[in-house]
């Protein structure tokens, strides 16, 4: 069997998606997502332009010598245009293998290791009182973990803090948007946000809180610290991780877990936060970090450190992205929990997939494969739209440091 044909569709179901389909002399087919948020058709070029070319004729069975060719073979090594390149045409060949087997993904990479994936969402709202309405819709819905986040007061917009309930949508189209950011402000609110979740919601409920990058490490520690009595699941993104050893700073002052790594995209920007245990959870994501082999990968590592997975699964993942972290979620020893926001009803149409949601968990697809197709029809309805993550300052009008 060899790959007869390798194409780009781009398509914008209320939000931008890039995917790559492999078709197959036997006429089977994969799919794997290329979305790269605000960065679209740099990753629909790179693929269209090299690499569909080199992948014609290519047994699509060798799925490792495949990864080890576009890694090693650009030359240029890493990046997230690449990775997520590579991620593609990983995820699409994992969904032909099951194809061929069939099998669903999951039981190729040594099967069920549990029941269901543990999935949180995110509960927003301007005000504390209208995150906690939101974190009672997700607790009516079974869900046992919820990400908490509010407005900071003083400030016009916060990050994380969308418009939408549900269905969270960060990118908007034309320019960047620009916010302004306190950290004063900020500190203030987030241990107010998570008294009353506790005072309302009790402890069972798992509580998550992201800080998208916009802390110190000192900052971050005492954060983590006014926190830890309200026993959060994770902090996340606390500072920029560039420099992986400034977490030892927060980890010398705080007990908080910390959770990092959605816009990682290889194993060497979180070898040092694992094997120094500087982290609890990673969240690297198949899209983004090289696919399923390069994903699996950097969890065998965080395994052998004490630290689990934590996926990152914001609506800017397609579901053919969901489907392929769900196969492996639900093999591997160290899973931890798996962000899920829900996509559109257009987004849902045009990648049909068998995985569901029932009671705080998600399901893969029992289907070969990944168990997620692209509507290529429907796709062409929804041409690409110019779409920008927005941009952060501090009161000052510098642009801030994250
Ligand atoms: O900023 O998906 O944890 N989730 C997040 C997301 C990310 C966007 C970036 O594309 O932080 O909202
Ligand atoms: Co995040």
């Amino acid at each position: 069997m060899k790959i007869t044909d390798a194409k780009v569709i781009v398509t914008s179901p209320g939000r931008n998606f890039v995917t790559l389909k492999i078709t197959t002399s036997d006429g089977v087919t994969g799919i794997g997502d290329a979305t790269l948020n605000g960065r679209e058709l740099a990753v629909a070029s790179y693929l269209r332009d090299h690499v569909c070319p080199l992948l014609i004729g290519r047994d699509p069975a060798r799925i490792e010598d495949t990864w080890q060719y576009l890694y090693r073979g650009a030359y240029w090594r890493r990046g997230p245009v690449t990775m997520t390149a590579i991620a593609a045409v990983d995820t699409a060949l994992w969904d032909i293998k099951g194809k061929v087997a069939g099998l669903p993904v999951y039981q190729l990479l040594g099967g069920r290791s549990r029941d269901g994936v543990t999935v949180y969402g995110h509960a927003n709202g301007e005000t504390i009182p209208e995150v906690l309405d939101e974190v009672a819709r997700y607790v009516d819905l079974g869900y046992r973990a919820v990400r908490v986040q509010c407005g900071v007061p003083g400030l016009d917009a916060t990050y994380g803090v969308g418009k939408d309930k549900m269905f969270y949508e960060p990118a908007e189209t034309n320019r960047p948007s620009e916010a302004t950011w306190s950290t004063e402000r900020y500190l203030r609110v987030v241990p107010e946000l998570f008294a009353a979740v506790r005072d309302r919601f009790g402890y069972d409920l798992h509580v998550l809180h992201d800080i998208h990058h916009r802390l110190t490490p000192i900052e971050a520690g005492r954060l983590g610290s006014m926190l830890e009595e309200y026993a959060p699941f994770w902090l996340e993104d606390p500072v920029p991780a560039e420099l992986q050893e400034g977490f030892r700073l927060i980890r010398q002052h705080t007990r908080a877990p910390i959770a990092v790594g959605e816009v990682f995209n290889s194993i060497w920007d979180c070898e040092q936060l694992i094997r120094e245990q500087l982290i609890d959870y990673i969240r690297a994501t198949v899209v983004h970090a090289g696919g399923i082999t390069h994903l699996r990968r950097i969890f065998d590592l965080a395994a052998l450190h004490h630290v689990r997975t934590g996926s990152h699964g914001a609506t800017d993942l397609s579901p053919v992205c969901m489907s392929a972290a769900l196969h492996l979620d639900i093999a591997v020893p160290n899973f931890g929990i798996q962000e899920y926001m829900r996509h559109t009803e257009a987004t849902d149409e045009v990648f049909p997939h068998g995985y569901h949601y029932a009671d705080g968990y998600l399901h893969p697809s029992e289907e070969p494969g990944l168990g997620v197709d692209i509507d290529e029809k429907l796709a062409a309805r929804y041409p690409y739209e110019p779409a920008y993550l927005p941009v952060n300052r501090l009161m000052d009008g510098s642009m801030h440091h994250w």
